[in-house]
C-alpha cells in the first residue's frame, strides 16, 4: 500500500476534501493508496478531529516544544516516517501547514513533498496572499499545487486553478471562492502522481 501523510495546522478542509476523494474513487484497490495518517503542529486543529471521525490515524507536534526550527524538522520527519512500514511514505501533502521547513527537510522529501498554496504562483508567495491580491487590484486569484523546495514557494508548478476577484470582494469571500478550487485540484493531482509512481 502506497502511504499519504498530510500535515496540516488549522481547518483541513483541503485535508478532507483528500480523504472524500480517496473514498469516492476507492484509491485503495485503484490506485493501491491510503491516506496513512493527519499530523499537526497545533493541538486545536479543527482538521484533527475530521480525520479522526474518518477513522485515520493522527498526531500533533507542537514546534513551541522545539528550540530550533532544525530540531522541529528532524522530530516531524521521524514521525511522519514512522506512519509507513517501510519508514517511506510515497507523499508528503501540505495541506494548511503554516510552518516553513529547513533544507534538510525538504531534501529528506525531495520528489514527494507537495504543498497547495493559495494565490497564482509566482505571484504572492508568503502569507495573505488574498488580501494582497486585492490590494494589487488583481482580477483574477487562484491556487498552485507544487513541489515544495528549499525556497519558499517556488517550487515546479504541478497545477493551478484561477477564479476571478469581484468588486465586492474582501479577503474572506475570495479566500472562500479560492478554497472551493483548491478542493478540486489538489485531490487530482495527488491521484495522478500516484497512479504515475
Ligand atoms: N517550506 C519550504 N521549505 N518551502 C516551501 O515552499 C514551503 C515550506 C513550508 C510551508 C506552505 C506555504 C504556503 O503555501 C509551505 C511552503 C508558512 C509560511 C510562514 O511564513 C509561509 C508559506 C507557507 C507556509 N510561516 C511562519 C513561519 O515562521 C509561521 C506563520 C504562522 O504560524 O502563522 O514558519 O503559503
Ligand atoms: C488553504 O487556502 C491553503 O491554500 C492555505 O491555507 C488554507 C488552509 O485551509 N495555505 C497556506 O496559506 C499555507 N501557508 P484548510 O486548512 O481548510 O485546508
Amino acid at each position: 500500500m502506497k502511504n499519504i501523510v498530510i500535515l496540516i495546522s488549522g481547518g483541513g478542509s483541503n485535508m478532507a476534501a483528500i480523504v472524500k476523494t480517496a473514498q469516492q474513487q476507492n484509491w485503495a484497490d485503484k490506485l493501491g493508496a491510503r491516506v496513512a495518517a493527519v499530523l499537526s503542529n497545533k493541538a486545536d486543529a479543527k482538521g484533527l478531529a475530521l480525520a479522526q471521525a474518518q477513522g485515520i490515524p493522527t498526531a500533533v507536534l507542537d514546534h513551541k516544544n522545539f528550540e530550533t526550527r532544525e530540531a522541529f524538522d528532524q522530530a516531524l520527519m521521524q514521525l511522519i516516517d514512522a506512519q509507513d512500514p517501510q519508514g517511506r511514505p510515497d507523499l508528503v501533502v501540505l495541506a494548511g501547514f503554516m510552518r516553513i521547513l529547513t533544507l534538510g527537510f525538504v531534501d529528506h522529501y525531495a520528489g514527494r513533498l507537495l504543498n497547495i498554496h493559495p494565490s497564482l504562483l509566482p505571484a504572492f508567495t508568503g502569507l495573505h496572499t488574498h488580501r494582497r491580491a486585492i490590494e494589487a487590484g488583481c482580477k483574477f486569484a487562484g491556487a498552485t499545487v507544487h513541489q515544495v523546495t528549499a525556497e519558499l514557494d517556488h517550487g515546479p508548478i504541478l497545477a493551478q486553478a484561477v477564479v476571478p476577484v469581484l468588486p465586492e470582494d474582501d479577503e474572506h469571500t475570495l479566500a472562500a471562492r479560492v478554497l472551493t478550487q483548491e478542493h478540486r485540484i489538489y485531490p487530482e493531482v495527488i491521484a495522478h502522481l500516484l497512479s504515475s509512481k
